[in-house]
């Protein structure tokens, strides 16, 4: 029997109130791709098997009905394919402007304007209804998958039991494979079309299974939180009253550029020293593009990611909405930029960061892959600048007579090429 086979039999015998619905056979599909078809070791399905039936009384006991817990887990083997993309993750850090440069590229513009002519009448309801820009909801569609083209192809009940069963960060798969287990029990989806990333974040706008049970909505008004279907609706209203419920005030920006006058006092900025916008003005706080600043009355905190000749920004209560969504400052900024540049305003003004050329990931790689065959051993070749490759950086320099500033830079790529 084909996976396929069973996925849809699942879908038409399971916990009653589901009945499937078109375009979910792809989907199907790809769970036999990446999820069944890898042999996973004997002792490992034995041991997850185990365990499944140890977590099914818990989850039992917790108000999980019979029927559910057999249609979750029915067909459930160890996915080492979730195990692989856990330790896969793109761990190497990227430099902020470099991560914004990806983030808010030409083509994820372009194709967030498509994105909004396309599903500009519900995008529209979904403002008027949760006062949440829709440039912002569709800022983060495009960050979480790519406007709805990478929305996760694991089987969510599989890939959180194997990594709750493995105890990688235990705690919160085992809450997470609950979570999912409710939702399944309330009928909005079945087993076999619940998909998701690795880490269990599933649909347009990437919700875990808590979050989804906290905030997911149904805009289409079909009786189902739909999050995984082509259709986007429920996604986009779902994201909106996450971050309506999470404080976003309407009409505020997230982030907004400025400018800081010369010899600015950059230890005013940083979380928590909130002050207001005329305040800041009085400091020679200036915007940077075209992009207004907020009300003179807003509490802000002012960003200075990149140093002192860098961008800054003024943040609101906004960007700590989205920070909720998602808790890093990259990305909140992502988002703010990207719905900026949505809503017709222009790149950042000041130059990204102007004290520090750098180097990209890959030159950074070539870099640290010509100081160990020069002898200058960086202890390996990942694009992480640590005290391993600045040691090198400082100790290549010294022997060509350079002066000793271990900085990764064009200047120095360029020698290293020489010899
Ligand atoms: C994110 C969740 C967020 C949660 C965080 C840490 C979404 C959209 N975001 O994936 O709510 O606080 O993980 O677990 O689900």
């Amino acid at each position: 029997v084909s996976m396929a086979v069973v996925a849809l039999m699942l879908g038409s015998c399971g916990a009653g109130s589901y009945a499937p619905r078109g375009g979910g056979v792809a989907q199907t599909q790809q769970e036999i791709k990446w999820g069944r078809n890898q042999n996973p070791p004997a002792d490992k399905v034995a041991g997850l098997n185990a365990w499944i039936e140890r977590y099914k009384g818990r989850a039992r006991a917790q108000g999980i009905s019979d029927q559910t817990l057999d249609f979750a887990f029915r067909g459930v083997v160890y996915n080492p394919e979730a195990i692989r993309r856990s330790q896969n993750q793109a761990e190497f850090k990227k430099a902020l402007w470099e991560y914004l440069e990806n983030a808010v590229s030409e083509k994820r513009q372009t194709n967030g304007r498509a994105a909004l002519a396309q599903y500009g009448g519900v995008l529209s309801r979904v403002e008027a209804a949760y006062g949440v820009d829709k440039e912002v909801v569709t800022a983060v569609w495009g960050m979480e998958s790519t406007y709805g083209e990478r929305r996760g192809d694991l089987p969510l009940i599989e890939s959180l039991a194997t990594l709750g069963y493995e105890g990688y960060r235990g705690d919160f798969f085992r809450s997470q494979l609950f979570a999912a287990l409710k939702i399944l029990q309330s009928g909005d989806i079945d087993p076999g079309h619940m998909t998701g990333s690795w880490a269990g974040a599933m649909g347009h706008t990437q919700f875990i299974p808590t979050t989804y049970l906290a905030y997911a909505v149904d805009f289409t008004g079909d009786g189902r939180r739909d999050i995984w279907s082509n259709d986007p609706s429920d996604s986009l209203a779902s994201t909106a009253n996450y971050l309506a419920k999470s404080g976003w005030q309407r009409g505020l920006p997230a982030a907004v550029e400025v400018t800081l006058p010369p010899g600015f006092n950059t230890g005013l900025g940083g979380k928590g020293k909130r002050r207001t916008v005329s305040e800041w003005q009085s400091m020679g706080i200036r915007q940077a593009n075209q992009r207004p600043l907020p009300p003179a009355g807003t509490s802000t905190e002012l960003l200075i990611p990149g140093g002192a000749d860098g961008a800054a920004f003024l943040i609101t209560r906004n960007f700590h909405a989205i920070l909720r969504y998602n808790n890093a400052d990259s990305y909140a900024l992502a988002v703010a930029h990207l719905a900026d540049r949505l809503k017709g305003y222009p790149g950042l003004a000041n130059p990204w960061p102007a004290s520090h050329p750098g180097l990209r990931i890959e030159q950074r790689k070539e870099m640290q892959q010509l100081l160990t065959m020069r002898g200058f051993d960086t202890q390996g070749v990942d694009g992480n600048v640590g005290p391993n490759t600045t040691n090198a950086i400082r100790a290549y320099q010294q022997s060509r007579g350079l002066p000793v500033t271990g900085q990764p830079d064009a200047a120095l790529l360029q020698q290293l090429r020489r010899g």
